[in-house]
């Protein structure tokens, strides 16, 4: 790892995992152990998956879930192992919000705030979504977004409704 690739001190990233294409529930649980046995990171926590209705143009349900990472990257540097791995379970990028085998979004570095081209942070669009703030509540309901100052518990009660998530076991 080059030494840009680093960040001085461990800091805690959570992110969101979705696939609604292939055996979707055996591509998540791949990607957290490819995650898990990356240099500079390591899984901490992470949800049990739900299955969700798509949100954008019609497709097949999704299954979602989070993860809490320690991780030991620069931002940008994450971000680059999260579209690698990505890759490496078959996704190809085709129409925006359309259906993928994988879906790795990064949701919370810390309490980083960024506004990148690349990325932003946090998830601009983390506290409309149920399949990302149900989860996350369930791992890391204390976790207080950088942006409103609300803990990922009370932003998740804030939901308009519980975007027909259903909870699955978490062994099939
Ligand atoms: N991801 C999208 C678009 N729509 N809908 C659900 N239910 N779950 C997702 O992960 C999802 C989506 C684009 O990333
Ligand atoms: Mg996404
Ligand atoms: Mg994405």
């Amino acid at each position: 790892m080059a030494w840009t690739e680093r960040a001085d001190s461990p800091r805690q990233a959570a992110i969101a995992l979705g696939s609604n294409l292939g055996d979707c529930r055996a591509t998540l649980e791949g990607a957290l152990v490819e995650l898990d046995a990356s240099p500079g990171i390591r899984l901490l926590r992470r949800s049990a998956w739900y299955r969700s209705a798509p949100v954008g143009p019609p497709q097949p349900d999704y299954l979602n879930g989070c993860a809490v990472l320690e991780v030991l990257l620069s931002p940008e540097a994450l971000l680059d192992r999260l579209l690698e791995t990505e890759t490496r379970f078959g996704r190809v990028r085709a129409e925006r919000w359309g259906p993928r085998t994988l879906d790795l979004d990064l949701i919370l570095l810390s309490d980083l705030r960024l506004d990148g081209e690349r990325l932003q942070l946090p998830h601009p669009r983390m506290r409309e979504r149920a399949f990302v703030l149900v989860p996350l509540a369930e791992i890391a309901p204390d976790w207080i977004d950088p942006l409103t100052g609300q803990s990922v518990a009370a932003l998740a009660r804030q939901l308009p409704d519980d975007g027909g998530l259903e909870r699955l076991a978490l062994q099939s």
